[in-house]
């Protein structure tokens, strides 16, 4: 964050200089020399990120190649190669090549893998606060959880990563959670009794209890062949995974409750980030934050995809008019960690 400070304040240093000399100098003369100066300074800069050591890092990412969220991921790598002239090239490894997302996280703390793109929610499990968002119904909508994630608090959340030897560059967008099952489901009382897939994340054990369902923690991956099987009755996600998985195929029945919205993150392995130029930490960190905007735009798009994908292929999708049952049913579960999390949910309050 602070490199990236510096860096935008010596560009607009640069650019005033260059304003100032063509304000003064006046004609067109003057006006061709700024110009040429320009080039230089633009040269100079092309020049010093093209010069030092080369690196080619890995990025471990649990969705296909088409997902938004790898789309950002390649986004980012191509933007560092671009802002390094081609001297810090990342290869993007999507579909769980290099292993599920708690098996990535670990990688990327022990600095065996560089990069990783995982979700909040098993990231919750090796930095506490991260657990804020498994919490159900804590953010009204998707402005709401940008507006949190853009503040000072959720960037401050993603620099405590560091203490998790992660150094955290950015979020993306999730959409938000619901429950879907191959037996109807209608109503809160469908869930009863049903033996649920969750994230790894404690948290969500407790969720799933309070609704009256049993939780069954397991990765991504096993999901598809656990509810084939009957291992589990239902899970829940967004409408990209649900589409992307393939999960509407053995579990065609969708209640869309939006229990909890937990952002994506990227991040690096604090290892490898410590082993950085300050020049090449501000090239990775503005790569990732500029991603962003592309990622949210990709997520939108393919949100809207799936949703009319998986009905077009017809699951039955119920919309949950009054969540206020569910709210009350989980009420417990916020009531146990508000003050764990008392600081970040006043800040998710404000931002509302
Ligand atoms: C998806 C996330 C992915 C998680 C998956 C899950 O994008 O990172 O692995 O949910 O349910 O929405 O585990």
């Amino acid at each position: 964050m602070l490199m990236n400070k510096k860096l935008t304040g010596f560009i607009c240093m640069a650019m005033m200089i260059t304003m100032a000399l063509t304000a003064c100098g006046g004609g067109n003369n003057a006006a061709s020399n700024a110009g040429n100066k320009k080039d230089t300074e633009a040269e100079n800069t092309l020049a010093a990120a093209t010069e030092g050591p080369k690196y080619n890092f890995r990025l471990a990412e649990t969705h296909p190649a088409d997902y938004p969220t790898t789309k950002g991921d390649m986004k980012f790598a191509e933007l560092v190669k671009e802002k390094s002239g081609g001297r810090i090239t990342i290869d993007v490894f999507p579909s769980a090549q290099l292993g599920e997302e708690k098996s990535a996280i670990e990688q990327v703390q022990l600095g065996a893998i560089e990069f990783t793109r995982v979700s909040s929610s098993p990231l919750g499990e090796f930095n506490k606060e991260f657990g804020v968002f498994s919490l159900p119904y804590i953010f009204d909508n998707d402005d709401h959880v940008w507006r949190f994630l853009l503040g000072d608090a959720g960037n401050q959340l993603l620099d405590s990563l560091s203490s998790s030897r992660l150094k955290g560059l950015a979020y993306y967008s999730s959409g938000s959670r619901s429950f879907y099952s191959a037996k109807p489901l209608t109503s809160l009382e469908d869930l009863k009794g049903l033996k649920i897939r969750v994230q790894e994340n404690q948290l969500n054990i407790a969720m799933i209890d309070a609704l009256g369902a049993s939780a069954t923690p397991m990765s991504y991956g096993e999901v598809y062949s656990s509810l084939q099987t009957g291992v589990i009755d239902a899970a829940e996600n967004n409408y990209p995974s649900y589409f992307s998985s393939k999960h509407f195929e053995v579990a065609g029945h969708f209640i869309l409750d939006g229990h909890q919205r937990v952002p994506e993150v990227l991040m690096m392995s604090k290892t490898a980030w410590d082993k950085l130029s300050p020049e090449d930490q501000a090239i990775i960190n503005e790569a990732a934050l500029e991603s962003v905007a592309f990622q949210r735009e990709e997520w939108a798009k393919y949100e809207k995809e799936s949703e009319e994908q998986v009905r077009a292929a017809g699951a039955t999708i119920t919309k949950v008019t009054d969540v206020t049952p569910w709210q009350e049913a989980v009420k417990p579960v916020i009531d146990a960690n508000r003050e764990q999390y008392k600081t970040i949910l006043d800040a998710i309050d404000a931002a509302r």
